[in-house]
């Protein structure tokens, strides 16, 4: 479709970064970082330099589907439209609900919102944001009467302290990390805390990690406003003009000293006094906070602890400091502008507020207007359990991995009348249960704008053309609408039209009186949309756009009733009893991969960081459970189970495992983590507590262990524990069973391919047997087993799949597993964009004398491309550095 460059948006994370992609004439495309978007000046992460890696046709659903059969959109479209408008008309407009998510643009998400809450006349709209942003859109709303994120990124490089809660912003805003990371170089007397009960890759960066005990922020803050009254550092005109609330807010947690905060947190009252007092002489301070603090039963207060201490200083809106929620997905924010949560409404209007229902509806002129909140996820998947929702239509997210209680979720969606899914790939575990799949147009491909984490509205635009018969997901809603007998609302032509609209109802009736106004895009003309540069809201008026920045309430003026910030009363919650047996299961996120991996799962150089499902555990507790390192572990609950690979290591608390939500039954036998997770929720905001499950941990009994390359991806994996991942060529395979195999050799064809030349090497006394199958010379496959984990070397086995031709003399060779002596194994990926190994790296500072990354990089070029890796880089160093001086 298009020739030369196209300037285009990241569809990973909220950082929001501008990327330059050029389609090359081998149909290949070039990814680079735009030099001139605000957000990354350039810069992109190991996932944003693989995105050419992942725009492959060969898993995309391509056509419209009923009951997994190929229909043409009139038929489907006909389907969708007739099935939700009769279940409406049955059993009224809540019996039907659309699940949608931050994945999809502005005007798509615009679309569906318009649709459910203006003309199915139900709230039954809910996100995948809920998950995510649910407990920082509560807590704005609560502190500032509007879910607004005051600052922008340049705070976070004029800081003097950046405060990360529950954040591995190396892993996940990587190129935010970087920018910190630079300005703290340029200026060493910046400071950066971390507080997380792990350590991370993240945790490299800190002057100071607060490696709190899990699910104590509210405490941890409580303590710090105590320390900012007893140290004189409120700001006391700012709070009396333009606050209220503090005395309540004092009151609940005047009583907590500092023994119980270090009781609470399990932190040692020298170093917590070391951070508040930090925090006190620190005007310039910004407190960044992620899914440590949304993803928690108490989510909305730790929210509220955090903007508390931020109001009493009067350290918001001004440069360098305040509290920054950052936004995980790449339109989270843009959803939330479009009113994408059940209880909002388009333009951060409030459902419940008749005045905003009086505005929407009749600027929509729509037939109705939703006036009860919907059905927040988790309880909008019971419902659908209990029968009471008979029409889902999912868009943009895969919930049966990515809820809590995932396995009720994929019971639910089995048991549901009529599901429909819009995906871009064909088969993930969510397309599964569908009656209708609907092909979604992907990045590249569509057209639209979202919002990062700092309220700058970016465009991605299209620069390859439309595969098969994908259509945009506004398109496709829209077309449904229409079919629903909706045609006054939903008569678009492109997606331009749907900005201005939206942009116009922001501005309606507002005057100053609402956040989020951009208005001053209403009239932006199809030619001015198509060359939109980053822009950063509120844009009342465009003329007036003038500097970059801009940020809230330096004024003091806040969106509450009556201007003032609000300080809320977060009391300490007791905290609940974990018996001995059990462990606090945390979950989160790793570098190279997204999500449920329907994108980084295709990319063969992402899939090397790490390759397999796994948890952290402390090796106390492994000791204590005989669970050797690379051993598998089940982690239970009543909810579920899963085994993954036990990754044994002091970075993890005692009583504490972390497992990656990342691994779905696409890539692995049992490690979708969700199935362990409970669904209980924050009682403000309904978002789940991802990061806290109580769980069993025990070692699985393996029979035997198993590693296999091969060069098609089996068919089918019959053994009790697998897990797969692509490589360059072929793929990888890690097994193991409960029982011992009867048939090796019937096993290993079926994993191999029958029809090869199959060499083999059994040793029957210590349960040893390797094979490696041939054809033409050309290697097809090899597989290990033994009886404790195949010691293989995995990237050397990976790298002979790639030979054209194996010499006849080097057969037998592969049964080793290895290469010849003077063959160095490069061990784990480290430096993706290189294919750096973790051996490597260690070999580079032990006996090449490197000291710092940089001179890491001089030697092997790892962490000189994206800079992901530097950290992990830094904490090589660092680990052997402890190890050298003990
Ligand atoms: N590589 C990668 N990057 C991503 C994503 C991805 O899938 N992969 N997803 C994107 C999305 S949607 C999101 S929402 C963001 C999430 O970004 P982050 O929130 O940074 O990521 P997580 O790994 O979910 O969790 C962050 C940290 O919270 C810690 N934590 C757990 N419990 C607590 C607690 O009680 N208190 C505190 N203070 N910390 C705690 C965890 O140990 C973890 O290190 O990442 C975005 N970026
Ligand atoms: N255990 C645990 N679970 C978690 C979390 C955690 O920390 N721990 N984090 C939670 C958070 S913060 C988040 S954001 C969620 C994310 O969880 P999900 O939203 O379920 O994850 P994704 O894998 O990003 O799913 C996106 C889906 O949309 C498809 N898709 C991509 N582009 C488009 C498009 O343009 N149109 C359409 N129609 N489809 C598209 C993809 O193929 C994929 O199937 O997970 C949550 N779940
Ligand atoms: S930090 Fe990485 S994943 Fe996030 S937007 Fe930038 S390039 Fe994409
Ligand atoms: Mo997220």
């Amino acid at each position: 479709m298009t020739t030369g460059s196209v300037k285009t948006t990241c569809p990973y994370c909220g950082v929001g970064c501008g990327v330059i992609a050029t389609p090359e004439p081998d149909g290949s495309v070039t990814i680079k970082g735009d030099p001139d978007h605000p957000a990354n000046f350039g810069r992109l992460c190991s996932k944003g330099s693989a995105l050419g890696e992942t725009l492959g046709l060969e898993d995309r659903l391509l056509h419209p589907e009923i009951d997994g059969e190929r229909v043409d959109w009139d038929t489907a479209l006909d389907r969708v439209a007739s099935t939700f408008r009769e279940t409406i008309s049955q059993h009224g407009p809540d019996s039907v609900a659309l699940y949608v998510s931050g994945q999809i643009l502005i005007e798509d998400y615009y679309v569906a919102n318009k649709l459910m809450k203006g003309y199915v006349g139900s709230a039954n709209i809910d996100t995948n944001s809920r998950l995510c942003m649910a407990s920082s859109v509560a807590g704005h709303k609560r502190a500032f009467g509007s879910d607004t994120v005051p600052g922008t990124y340049r705070d976070l490089e004029l800081a003097d302290l950046v405060v990360l809660v529950g954040s591995n912003l190396a892993w996940c805003h990587p190129v935010l990390y970087q920018r910190i990371a630079a300005a703290k170089l340029e200026r060493p007397e910046m400071r950066v805390v971390v507080i997380d009960p792990r350590v991370t890759a993240t945790t490299e960066l800190a002057d100071l990690h607060l490696q709190i005990a899990p699910d104590t922020d509210v405490a941890l803050f409580a303590g710090l406003l105590n320390h900012l009254v007893s140290s004189g550092s409120l700001d006391k005109r700012f709070l009396v003009h333009q606050t209220s609330g503090w005395g309540d807010a004092l009151r609940a947690i005047k009583d907590v000293d500092l023994g119980e905060v270090a009781n609470a947190t399990q932190v040692e009252a020298e170093t917590l006094t070391a951070f508040y007092e930090m925090v006190a002489a620190t005007e310039k301070t910004v407190t960044v906070y992620s899914q440590g603090v949304n993803q928690s039963t108490t989510g909305t207060d730790k929210v509220n602890a955090i903007i508390n201490c931020h109001l009493a200083t009067g350290r918001i809106g001004r440069p360098g400091m305040g509290p920054f929620s950052i936004t995980g997905q790449p339109n989270a924010m843009g959803g939330r502008e479009v009113g994408g949560l059940a209880n909002m409404l388009a333009c951060h209007m409030e459902l419940e507020n008749a005045d905003h229902r009086r505005i929407v509806q009749s600027f929509w002129e729509s037939p109705r207007i939703a006036d009860k909140p919907g059905l927040k996820a988790v309880d909008l998947f019971k419902a659908v359990a209990d029968g009471k929702v008979k029409a889902i239509w999912i868009m943009g997210t895969n919930p049966v991995d990515s809820l809590p209680d995932a396995d009720k979720v994929a019971a639910a969606l089995e048991a549901c009348p009529f599901v429909v899914v819009s995906d871009v790939l064909r088969q993930t575990d969510t397309t599964r249960y569908a009656d209708v799949l609907l092909p979604a147009a992907a990045w590249g491909e569509k057209s639209g704008t979202v919002t990062n984490s700092e309220r700058r509205i970016s465009r991605q635009r299209p620069f390859l053309p439309l595969p098969g018969a994908v259509r945009p997901d506004w398109r496709i809603i829209s077309d449904v609408a229409k079919r629903m007998g909706f045609h006054m609302g939903f008569d678009y032509e492109a997606v331009a039209e749907i900005f201005r609209e939206f942009a116009m109802l922001s501005a309606q009736e507002n005057s100053g009186r609402r956040d989020f106004d951009i208005g001053g895009l209403a009239n932006i003309t199809d030619e001015a949309f198509e060359d939109f540069p980053p822009v950063q809201w509120p844009v009342s008026d465009l003329v007036e756009d003038g500097p970059w920045e801009k940020r809230f309430f330096a004024d003091g003026r806040f969106f509450t009733p009556d201007t003032k910030g609000r300080l809320v009363p977060t009391p300490l919650k007791e905290k609940l009893s974990i018996e001995d047996t059990e462990f606090v299961l945390n979950t989160g996120r790793v570098r190279d991969h997204w999500h449920t991996m329907t994108r980084t799962g295709l990319s063969p150089r992402l899939s090397a960081h790490m390759a397999e499902p796994y948890c952290e555990i402390h090796p106390g507790d492994a000791a204590r459970l005989a669970i050797e390192p690379a051993t598998l572990v089940e982690i239970e609950s009543s909810q579920g189970r899963a085994v993954v690979r036990a990754l044994v290591t002091k970075r993890q608390q005692e009583g504490t495992v972390f497992a990656p939500m990342h691994w779905t039954g696409r890539f692995s036998s049992a490690g979708r983590i969700g199935a362990v997770i409970d669904g209980a929720v924050d009682p403000v905001s309904g978002q789940p507590a991802l990061k806290m499950a109580h769980v069993a941990v025990k070692p699985f009994k393996a029979a035997w262990y198993g590693f296999a390359v091969t060069r098609s991806r089996p068919g089918s994996l019959s053994a009790s524990y697998w897990a797969i991942a692509p490589c360059i060529e072929g793929w990888r395979i890690e097994l193991a069973g409960e029982n011992l195999e009867e048939d090796w050799v019937g096993f290993a064809q079926n994993l191999l391919g029958d029809n090869a030349e199959l060499l083999s090497f059994s040793d029957p006394s210590t349960g040893r047997v390797r094979f490696a199958a041939y054809r033409d010379g050309r290697l097809q496959g090899a597989f290990f087993v033994g009886p404790e984990p195949v010691p293989a070397s995995r990237s050397w086995l990976i790298e002979q799949l790639r030979e054209v031709e194996i010499a006849p003399h080097d057969r037998l060779r592969i049964l080793a597993g290895r290469g010849g002596p003077g063959r160095s194994e490069p061990g784990a990926i480290i430096c993706s964009c290189f294919s750096i190994g973790i051996n490597q790296i260690a070999e580079a500072v032990t006996s090449g004398g490197c000291r710092s990354v940089d001179a890491v990089g001089n030697a092997l070029s790892a962490g000189t491309n994206c800079g992901s890796c530097r950290s992990e880089i830094q904490g090589i160093i660092n680990d052997l550095a402890v190890r050298e001086a003990v």
